[in-house]
């Protein structure tokens, strides 16, 4: 993956937890201690590795890290510079999902070496839709639905998701996605 990525998990490591925990876990991880380069590419295993390392040193399971994680790109990517491509993506919850795979294309054009997952809405009504999600990496479900919540939080909207995984055919995850405004704070 794209050093963007690593220095995300890295950028929420260290807001949260402080520098030294940071450096724990990159060592941890068996990793030098160099800066990520956004626009280089990574093994995958590097990123994997981190959040191995990650679950050890903060004591939670690796399916806490990765939602975490997925709530905290929205708000990196958007800092980092791709506030407009997410602007553009869509003005409400339904039309950024239905968009996504051609904001992974627009990346894609810039970096070819992207390998986006691939996202595709059915069953949408006014409150709800499930998203169907396929992606050549293993055990990153948990890190959808952090997404979703971030995306959730960015519309404004109280949002419940259901996660189901499908094994047969071509293996892939389903969300069931179902919102309502969310309650203003006082
Ligand atoms: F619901 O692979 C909302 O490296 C969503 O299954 C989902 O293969 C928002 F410069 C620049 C660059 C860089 C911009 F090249 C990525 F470095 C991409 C910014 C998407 C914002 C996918 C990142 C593939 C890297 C993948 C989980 C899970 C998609 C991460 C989230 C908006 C993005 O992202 C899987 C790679 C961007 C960039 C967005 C992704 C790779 C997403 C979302 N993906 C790199």
């Amino acid at each position: 993956m794209y050093g963007l990525v690593n220095k995300a998990v890295e950028g929420l490591v260290r807001t949260r937890f402080g520098d030294a925990m940071w450096d724990r876990i990159r060592s941890d991880a068996g990793l030098p201690d160099e800066p990520f380069v956004s626009m280089e590419q990574y093994p995958d295993a590097t990123t994997y590795a981190l959040v191995g390392a990650a679950t050890k040193a903060l004591g939670v399971d690796a399916a806490a890290i990765l939602r975490e994680f997925g709530r905290y790109w929205m708000q990196y990517t958007a800092e980092q510079g791709y506030g407009e491509l997410l602007r553009s993506a869509g003005r409400s919850l339904p039309e950024f999902l239905h968009n996504l795979d051609q904001l992974h294309t627009r990346v894609q054009l810039m970096f070819p070496h992207l390998q986006p997952p691939s996202f595709a809405v059915s069953d949408a009504h006014d409150h709800g839709l499930v998203l169907h999600y396929h992606s050549d990496r293993p055990g990153l479900a948990p890190l959808v639905e952090g997404l979703l919540d971030g995306l959730g939080r960015r519309f404004g909207l109280t949002l419940d998701v259901r996660h189901e995984r499908v094994e047969a055919g071509r293996p892939h995850d389903r969300f069931h996605l179902r919102w309502t405004p969310a309650a203003a704070t006082a």
